[in-house]
């Protein structure tokens, strides 16, 4: 039975030390976001490097899908508690992408800006973490259009609201700018293995 399944599943990740504190496995793929889907054409898409970088540049999906890709099985984290554990992704790592902007010194923070208008931000240092990746595969499949086709950021270290579906730039900045949850009063930072949901909280406590 999938309950059976699942159950199983949790504990084994929880022995592992995979689950962090207050989250449940799942073996769906839920499906989270602010406001609707939007309808991305691949002729239209674009993806933008700008602010503190040497180099300012626009990607076509030609040029986006020609970069060299990596491949990485990982484990997702949503701060409405459900984690899934071994999801398989392939795209280009945010760190190929710098070799093209070629992002200034002074550039501290990056703002993943989306169709739609979402927004999410990021120290560099987490972003230039070697699993980070502008994903466009998942499980060897295009993405769907709910899990952010055709391209969405990847930072499986970070509670799931900070990988960015349907992005469409990346804003290299000096000083840190809140994206769409971190305003509403999620946490900066956003590790769940330090259950950092709510900014002003270090547990989990409350509101969920
Ligand atoms: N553009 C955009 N990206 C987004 C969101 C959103 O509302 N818009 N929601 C975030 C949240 S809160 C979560 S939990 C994940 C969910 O991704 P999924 O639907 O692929 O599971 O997407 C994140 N990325
Ligand atoms: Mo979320």
């Amino acid at each position: 039975m999938l309950g059976s399944k699942r159950r199983d599943l949790e504990k084994k990740m929880e022995e592992e030390g995979r689950l962090p504190p207050g989250q449940s496995a799942t073996l769906q793929f839920p499906v989270l976001h602010y406001g609707r889907i939007p309808a991305i054409e691949l002729d239209d898409w674009q993806l933008r490097l700008y602010g503190l970088v040497e180099n300012e540049v626009t990607l076509d999906w030609e040029t986006f899908s020609s970069l060299p890709t990596s491949t990485q099985v990982v484990d997702i984290h949503c701060v409405t508690r459900w984690s899934k554990f071994d999801t398989e992704w392939e795209g280009v790592a945010f760190t190929e992408l710098m070799k093209l902007a070629n992002p200034k010194p002074e550039a501290k923070f990056v703002i993943a800006h989306c169709y739609g208008g979402y927004t999410t931000n990021l120290p560099m240092e987490a972003m230039t973490d070697d699993d980070v990746m502008l994903a466009y595969k998942y499980d060897g499949k295009p993405l769907d259009p709910e899990h952010g086709f055709p391209v969405r950021t990847l930072v499986p270290k970070k509670y799931f609201w900070k990988s960015a579906k349907w992005v469409n730039a990346l804003e290299f900045v000096d000083e840190d700018r809140l994206g769409f949850w971190e305003r509403a009063g999620y946490h900066n930072e956003a590790d769940p293995f330090k259950e950092q949901r709510f900014a002003g909280r270090s547990g989990g406590g409350g509101l969920w």
